[in-house]
């Protein structure tokens, strides 16, 4: 099996000019003629060698000559043929049967469709090919099909021909002005309910805006439709940056590996992620598909207009589109609700990940299998490392440096430097300290200890931070931490930026007191772990007096690790302080304007967020903690909870920011009065049954899930007997199921399995139950048996031939078998073993467990 490595890049020897592609469709035998205008850029060249996946060559032309077998060499991966000209043209027919691709990479057919997904290296399934960023080309596409079956055929740019064959087919013919890398190709042909709008963008050209989605499920992409035209105004306004094409395309399917693929001027989505009505959708759907329609139409300049030189440097694109989109949302709802959910992910997965055998810089230095890092790491650190930029420069340097980026490189295939130099060069700021964050992998430490010197009324900081060796890299160089604080003081808050370079430094107050209080790192500054030497009184001082809503936020997090701590050495007879109950006492008499910050700071942490603070996990003592200290909210503060319940139970059905937050407050009140057992029935049946939408139903079932409610299994049959009907309904449905913490969760499982709705090759099926099983039934899964670890890895067993995708991504909760105690380390590794013996395992699955058990 193959490393590919960063360090052993080459450009291209040649490039392709122009692609013309003809697809014959049929579910099990299309044809895909490609003819390439192919130039050597590498005048010492004499071979080229196309890449290629599971391709028949049919025929080969080299510009007008058909060649004989023996003129080029064709393996399972590769076209190699001699080449004595500097331009010629390749006409490649070959078949595929997308029928058979369950991998959903390349051509795929699915639910009476065909689409394709080709990043990252998909294309090479459709036709041999440079199937690699870095060469671009001008394409144009025509599809024919049968029309009665496939009434629409979709491909990227302007549609320039239509024409009904005498055989019952149609022919369109699709060209893309933009020169684009093989990734971003698409072809769609299906027959959808179309949904139309569009969008007058700054400069006064008008947008068409098609929208196809599943028959029947057309009103279902009103919001979608309406977050995409807000996502092209807020781009105009935020960034200057304007659509570039006369058409955009959505397209929903149910088949699809990730969330969304930005195919230029050809989106394609799961359809889960377009697909919301009050009804069906929770409010966290609502903002997962305003939050994904931004992010891939942001992708149109930053990834499209501009895109990666080689797979290293994902990141170019995937963390600055998500730094795009996480600013979209924050101007678009609660800004502090959104910093406190993206700054979970990373204090969550991505230290996970950091922690784990597949650790690796937010620019990868080798990789065997691609598709294994699209990950956390890449994403949504690269976003924070994006963000560290934005405050070190400012707004308007950041944009400064934008503007310069997009003047430089507009068409091209560039790198994470040629970004950072951008940035650099218009602010004439020197970054070239700032750039190790591109190549260090791992989480810092960051340890402040404060030391008061009441003469002088001075404080001083003193910072050190040190990150640990990790499994890809032994040894850590100080980074560029930009720390931002808050001085909580009588005489006002002093607040400011101290940008930290080395491994050890000190910040001085002069003229503060002996109660000031420093708030450091304030919104998460900087992407680290902060170790601070706060007492229980002081965190409370924070969280309740800071002005900054995710300063109080943070400061609850903390307590509840040290509450966590003081818990698991008084075998559980420890009990919350009165000042904590006073403050939750408080929000729920007077909850704050933002009611989605207020339901933030009235929330337990969740397993994950307690996990990630050891290196030994603690699996039982997490979860008999959480329960106790759930227990002991709901018996204190029970008739608060109720009048805040109430005060707040009437709220209007629309997807907005303040009924959003209503919502969220009354269901955290919910959760915990759904402890009271039996007493609490009536009040959990009727939420559900009057409930107008699904936000309201599913928090009555998760509330009765978090509390082992014995209503739980009536109304989750009423659940089925009601959504059977509509999958992603019942993808939620399957999840409640799997995150059941008893025994009882493997027959589920097993009958779930069984469900006419699941289908192993569906992955928004697949990732219902096995996701959530593995992920949100921490009990369960970690069980002293070995059950848990057993029903996973027979699940990878059976996906991986189907979608090795897939499988390698539940594969992840395995990795990490060194953070738990010795017994259950020898249940994971036998279960990793179990797979690394498997014959045939994918290289997706492979490289991770072999990392695994290096
Ligand atoms: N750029 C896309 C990443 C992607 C993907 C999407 C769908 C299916 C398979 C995929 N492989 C890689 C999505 C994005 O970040 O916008
Ligand atoms: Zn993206």
């Amino acid at each position: 099996r193959s490393v590919k490595r960063l360090s052993d890049y080459q450009p291209p020897g040649f490039t392709i000019d122009s692609t013309d592609l003809t697809f014959e469709l049929d579910a099990t035998h299309t044809v895909v003629t490609a003819v390439l205008e192919l130039r050597r850029l590498d005048p010492q060249l004499t071979e080229l060698s196309l890449d290629g996946q599971q391709l028949q060559l049919l025929s080969l032309h080299y510009n007008d000559k058909l060649l004989a077998a023996n003129e080029f060499d064709c393996t399972s991966q590769q076209l190699r043929l001699k080449v004595t000209e500097d331009t010629f043209r390749l006409t490649i027919r070959t078949q595929i049967n997308p029928l058979a691709n369950t991998a959903l990479e390349g051509l795929y057919y699915a639910n009476g469709s065909f689409c394709s997904q080709c990043e990252a290296e998909g294309f090479r399934r459709i036709t041999y090919y440079l199937d690699r960023p870095d060469v671009l080309s001008v394409f144009r596409t025509t599809i024919i099909a049968d029309t009665a079956h496939y009434p629409y055929l979709l491909s990227n740019g302007n549609k320039v021909e239509q024409r009904k064959l005498d055989n019952g087919q149609t022919l369109v013919c699709w060209q893309d002005p933009f020169p684009k890398p093989s990734y971003l190709f698409a072809l769609v042909a299906g027959d959808f309910d179309l949904l139309r709008g569009d969008y007058q963008t700054r400069s006064g050209r008008m947008v068409a805006l098609d929208f196809f989605v599943e028959k029947g499920q057309g009103g279902k992409a009103a919001f979608a439709l309406d977050a995409l035209k807000r996502s092209m105004r807020w781009d105009e306004q935020r960034f200057g940056l304007e659509y570039d094409l006369d058409t955009y395309m959505v397209v929903a399917v149910d088949f699809f590996n990730m969330g969304a693929m930005e195919n230029k001027g050809l989106n394609v989505f799961n359809s889960k992620y377009v697909l919301v009505s009050e009804d069906t959708a929770t409010d966290t759907d609502f903002f997962n598909v305003e939050s994904i329609i931004g992010h891939e139409y942001f992708h149109n300049w930053t990834g499209n207009r501009v895109t990666c030189r080689d797979w290293f440097q994902l990141s170019l694109k995937e963390g600055l589109t998500v730094f795009r989109d996480q600013e979209f949302s924050r101007d678009m709802g609660s800004a502090t609700v959104n910093r406190i959910h993206a700054v979970q992910v990373i204090r969550t997965a991505q230290f996970a990940e950091d922690a784990s055998p597949m650790a690796h810089p937010i620019r990868p230095q080798q990789v065997m299998e691609m598709n294994n890092f699209y990950t956390v790491t890449v994403y949504d650190k690269g976003a924070e490392v994006i963000r560290m930029l934005h405050t070190l420069l400012g707004e308007a340097g950041f944009q400064a440096g934008m503007r310069l980026y997009f003047e430089r490189h507009d068409g091209q295939a560039v790198t994470c430097d040629d970004f950072v130099q951008a940035m650099q060069d218009a602010n004439h700021y020197d970054l070239s300290a700032f750039r190790l964050w591109y190549q260090q992998s791992g989480t810092p430490e960051l340890t402040m200890q404060r030391h008061y010197e009441p003469q002088q009324q001075r404080l001083t900081l003193r910072l050190n931070q040190r990150t640990a060796a990790t499994a890809d890299q032994p040894d850590k160089a100080a980074l560029v931490l930009p720390v931002r604080y808050q001085l909580l003081d009588e005489s006002g808050n002093k607040s400011g930026l101290f940008v930290m370079q080395e491994h050890n430094e000190t910040l001085v107050f002069d003229g503060v007191s002996a109660q000031a209080l420093p708030v450091m790192l304030e919104d998460f500054s900087a992407p680290v772990r902060l170790k601070h030497d706060y007492s229980e009184q002081e965190l409370l001082r924070i969280a309740m007096e800071a002005s900054n809503g995710f300063a109080r936020w943070d400061a609850l997090q903390s307590c509840w690790m040290l509450w966590l701590d003081q818990a698991m050495h008084q075998n559980n007879d420890f009990r919350l302080p009165d000042a904590f109950f006073e403050l939750y006492q408080q929000l729920l008499k007077l909850p704050l304007d933002d009611k989605a910050l207020t339901a933030e700071l009235l929330k337990v942490p969740e397993y994950h967020v307690f996990a990630e603070n050891f290196q030994q996990i603690p699996v039982d003592a997490i979860l008999s903690a959480i329960h106790s200290f759930r227990q002991q909210i709901s018996q204190r503060l029970a008739p608060e909870l109720k009048a805040c319940y109430q005060q707040h139970s009437v709220v209007a059905v629309e997807y907005n920011e303040m009924n959003v937050g209503i919502r969220a407050l009354k269901n955290r009140c919910l959760d915990y009065l759904a402890l009271h057992g039996q007493p609490a029935e009536t009040l959990l049946l009727q939420q559900y049954n009057s409930a107008s939408n699904m936000t309201d139903k599913l928090a009555v079932l998760s509330a009765c899930l978090h509390s082992a409610h014995p209503a739980f299994f009536g109304l989750m049959q009423q659940f089925a007997t009601e959504w059977q009907h509509d999958v992603l309904v019942l993808d939620k449905w399957f999840s409640l199921h799997a995150a059941q913490p008893s025994a009882q969760v493997f027959e589920q499982i097993t009958l779930l399995c069984q469900h006419p709705k699941f289908s192993w090759q569906n992955p928004n099926r697949v990732r219902a139950v096995f996701h959530a099983f593995a992920m949100q039934n921490p009990g369960q899964f970690h069980r002293m048996d070995g059950r848990g670890y057993q029903l996973l890895t027979d699940t990878l067993l059976k996906l991986d031939p189907i979608n090795p995708q897939v499988s390698a991504r539940l594969v992840t909760p395995l990795l990490s078998w060194q953070r738990f105690d010795l017994e259950r380390q020898a249940l994971m590794k036998a279960a990793l073993h179990r797979l690394s013996a498997q014959p045939g395992i994918s290289d997706d699955l492979y490289e991770k467990v072999s990392k695994a058990l290096a």
